[in-house]
């Protein structure tokens, strides 16, 4: 690298061709591998930087500038650090958006992606980002896809990968499966059709059986990950401790098992509710009379239009059908009717609840709708005088003399505090936590319940009846197998686009690709068939981070001894909206890799940085709403380093910005400044700074000292702020100092554009070359801070008491008024001076003078 590159040396702002810059670091930078990370015998300290990777829907957005404006910001920081830093591109690129241009428009999916793939690249370029371009990957190339189906494979033989019949979200207008992400309001996203619930047969992995782990790893992310983003995931997953308890229902043999919090409250259970959309609820509806079984069909079917979301909704009134149908309580042998109602969910816990609508306000809602009685086991006010009666049942389930009225019925209001058991046997004046305890060990002796755990978490439905998704390898038998595609057949690749109808028709349209889904049964050589879905392409996404390790590798997903070295991620960087799935996803298969011994640590990515959003007038920039800034204009316009420090410098990275206070005409001003600044120096390289002006090397030294700290605590904008400072003093002291062959100057110029390399790393390099060094800046080692250079300035303050100077304090430049004048009345001198007059006045001049007036 001793390519000497002539310098740009403008003598005003006009001068400066910020795109004859760029061109020619970028070029410079490409030719030379500059930013590829080091190899085996690289003995540096790693660190993996990594942003989160682009969906290929479109040129490079804002979103996309800030993102990987962060992750460059970090890996260059790390570089001139000292360290080995791998900093990967790649492209999230197979996914719906690409089906829908296709069938829009009528263009090949893969030519839509592979085109938008081209663009990004050029921004990306253009944009000045320090990647490794050497890892490329496309989770839509063979070589990539093939091990998506290699994981699937390894998941089905450790029972992680299998198929079940469940629920799912339908579309009878686009006639597909929806994610629950593409329900809104319970319309499809898309059509606007009302949702439905359909059960179809569908591939799944088995996340629930890392719940525990995905919970309680979380813990080792504490203070590295935003806590927002830990709480999002802990609730996503959604432990909950309680009780299985098991009711006789009359008329039926089996029992019925409800999954309970409080099971300290079984006392207080006035009636059972079930979810109409459950199995149960239909089994009990069809013992009853034909009017309640009409009433419960009816009320299935409009159950069936809403979203769990929507089911679960606090303040929407409550609805449910009788099933004429009673439980008996376990404890004490009352009867309890059994109704429907859609806030009880068919998915989680065992689709049934007992209701206690004293102590829990969706069933007191519930009951106060319906008229059910309500019964106070849990005193959580002042000690009850008298007692409160028990409520009893007559044949048809209605409460016999309900009066009085227990609290919770007056005000509408739950009692679900802490508080003292009442009107429960021997569980009567125990805390809520001993009486839970007492009440698990009372089931579990008489064998009608026991401990239990329950998730909020529920498998992770991976197939999709879609085109542009990673095949699932495998096969189905003429005689009801299913078999994996022999090894040595993978990657299954897809067929072409243009002979098959891609419009969603309820099922793949891969499974009408003739040619392709027909195959051989790998036992028996019988005609089979192909699984015609896809992958949901979170799987892609799931464990990308590990094929940059090895982009090459032809025998593994990765070669164990590049994740040893690089893994796991040190920084990543993304929007937060993928806090909940992506990351949870990517967690899950890390865990899964370590349980097959292929890495050696269990979570993906050390710390995580999220970014705020890119507005336009305090909203979301949409094409749409023809509010859209578009990067490459800007970076047209104003050169990509003015985009990257007016980003930079436009408020914290957690932060959501408004494109309309983002200044590229003052960043383009500073970097101007700065270039300018740096031709005119005329000291050699090698001066000697202990020689310069110190006021200026205080403001540099300090800028030494402070920016690491600034920049492991993501304060970026602080960053630029105090470069901004640096330059003005560089300014000052040219001007009016000592001048431009001064070497603090020269020293001053050296720190910014090392510092300024994180932000605007064209103009940084050309800085470097102006100032006399060859390229490039971009592996220059971070300075040490001169330590005599960072303790505070101090100047002389003269105290005087009635006009006439009485003391000399050393202070330090810095001090505030307060001090200053606490410091002249606490001196002796002044003390003396002032002797047993009255001090009737103080004229503070921070940090010079203080005036005493006496009499
Ligand atoms: C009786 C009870 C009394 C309850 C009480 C709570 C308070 P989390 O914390 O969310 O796990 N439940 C159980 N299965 C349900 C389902 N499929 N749909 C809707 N609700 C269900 O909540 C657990 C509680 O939610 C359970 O404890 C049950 O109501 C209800 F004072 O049982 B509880």
């Amino acid at each position: 690298m001793t390519q000497n590159i002539a310098p740009e040396t403008p003598a005003n702002d006009a001068a400066i061709d910020v795109h004859a810059i760029q061109a020619k670091w970028q070029s410079y930078w490409a030719e030379n591998d500059t930013f590829v990370a080091g190899g085996e015998n690289d003995t540096r300290p790693r660190k993996y930087v990594l942003a989160m990777f682009p969906y290929p829907s479109g040129d490079m957005h804002m979103g996309h500038a800030e993102n990987y404006l962060y992750s460059d910001i970090v890996a260059r920081f790390w570089r001139h650090r000292g360290y080995n830093v791998l900093h990967p591109v790649g492209w999230d690129s197979f996914g719906l958006p690409a089906e829908n241009a296709a069938i829009q428009r009528g263009a090949d999916p893969r030519e839509w992606t592979y085109a938008n793939i081209d663009q990004q690249k050029a921004s990306l370029h253009n944009y000045g980002v320090s990647f490794d371009w050497s890892r490329v990957l496309h989770t839509s190339d063979p070589d990539y896809y093939g091990w998506n189906q290699w994981l699937f494979q390894q998941m089905y033989d450790r029972g992680l990968a299998y198929r079940k019949e469940s629920p799912v979200n339908w579309c009878p207008n686009d006639l597909t499966v929806l994610a629950n992400e593409q329900v809104v309001d319970g319309l499809c996203e898309r059509c606007g059709a009302v949702v439905e619930k359909k059960k179809l047969t569908q591939w799944f992995f088995k996340i629930t059986e890392y719940a525990d782990r995905l919970l309680d790893d979380l813990n080792q992310l504490e203070g590295e990950w935003p806590t927002k983003v830990l709480q999002m995931q802990r609730n996503w997953i959604g432990r909950s401790v309680g009780a299985d308890i098991d009711f006789a229902v009359e008329g039926r043999e089996e029992k019925v098992t409800v999954f309970s919090t409080r099971p300290d409250t079984l006392h207080g259970a006035t009636f059972m509710v079930v979810a109409p959309d459950s199995d149960l609820a239909a089994e009990l509806a069809v013992g009853s009379d034909a009017e309640t079984r009409m009433r419960f069909q009816d009320y299935l079917e409009k159950t069936q239009k809403q979203t769990d979301i929507e089911r679960q909704s606090a303040d929407r009134e409550k609805t449910g059908v009788p099933l004429g149908r009673f439980a008996i309580n376990p404890v004490n042998g009352e009867r309890l009717p059994i109704w429907a109602a859609d806030y009880v969910l068919a998915g989680y816990g065992h689709g049934a609840v007992m209701a206690v609508p004293a102590h829990d306000q969706r069933d007191l809602d519930f009951a106060l709708k319906f008229d059910l009685p309500v019964k106070i086991v849990v005193d959580t006010t002042a000690p009850i005088t008298g007692a409160i009666p028990v409520i009893e049942f007559d044949e048809a389930g209605d409460p016999i003399d309900p009066t009085p009225l227990p609290a919770p019925v007056e005000t509408g209001e739950a009692l679900t505090g802490e508080g003292r058991l009442v009107n429960s046997g021997e569980l009567n004046g125990m805390s809520k936590r001993n009486a839970i305890s007492r009440m698990i060990e009372i089931l579990e002796a008489s064998g009608t319940g026991r401990r239990a755990k329950q998730y909020r978490l529920r498998d992770w439905l991976i197939s999709r009846q879609r085109f542009w998704g990673t095949p699932i390898p495998m096969i189905h038998t003429e005689d009801g197998r299913i078999e994996k595609v022999p090894a040595d057949q993978l990657p299954v690749t897809l067929p072409q686009a243009k002979d098959l109808d891609l419009k969603p028709k309820g099922k793949s349209p891969l499974g009408a690709a003739a040619g392709w889904v027909e195959t051989t049964d790998p036992v028996t050589g019988e005609k089979a068939l192909r699984d015609p879905d896809t992958m949901d392409t979170f799987v892609d996404s799931s464990w990308y981070y590990m094929r940059f390790l090895s982009p090459g590798s032809t025998d593994a997903p990765f070669d164990p001894k590049d994740a040893q070295r690089w893994a796991p991620v040190d920084t990543y960087i993304g929007g937060v909206e993928h806090a909940i799935l992506h990351l949870l996803y990517a967690r899950f298969i890390t865990k899964v890799l370590f349980d097959m011994g292929l890495v050696d640590f269990t979570e993906p990515f050390s710390s995580l940085i999220n970014q705020g959003m890119v507005l336009l007038d305090g909203s979301k920039m949409s094409k749409s709403k023809g509010n859209l800034v578009q990067v490459t204009d800007e970076i047209a316009a104003h050169g990509s380093d003015a985009v990257r420090v007016a980003l930079a410098f436009a408020g914290p990275v957690e932060d959501d910005k408004d494109w309309k206070d983002v200044s590229t005409a003052g960043a383009t001003k500073f970097l101007a400044r700065a270039l300018r600044a740096a031709g005119e120096v005329t000291s050699e390289t090698g001066v000697k700074w202990a020689d310069g002006d110190t006021a200026l090397r205080r403001v540099t030294h300090r800028l030494i000292a402070d920016a690491p700290g600034l920049v492991e605590q993501t304060k970026f904008n602080v960053v630029v702020a105090r470069l901004m400072e640096l330059v003005n003093a560089v300014r000052k002291t040219i001007d009016q100092g000592p001048g431009a062959g001064d070497p603090a100057v020269r020293e001053a110029l050296e720190v910014a554009a090392m510092v300024l390399d994180l932000f605007a790393p064209h103009t940084a390099e050309e800085m470097w070359a102006a100032l006399g060094y060859e390229p490039s800046i971009s592996q220059v080692a971070w300075r040490e801070a001169d330590p005599t250079l960072l303790v505070e300035e101090e100047v002389t303050a003269v105290v005087q008491v009635n006009g006439k100077v009485r003391a000399q304090l050393q202070v330090s430049a810095k001090i505030g008024a307060d001090e200053l004048e606490r410091l002249a009345r606490a001196d002796e001198k002044v003390l003396r001076a002032v002797g047993d007059k009255e001090i009737v006045k103080a004229i503070v001049r921070a940090p010079k003078v203080v005036s005493l007036v006496v009499k």
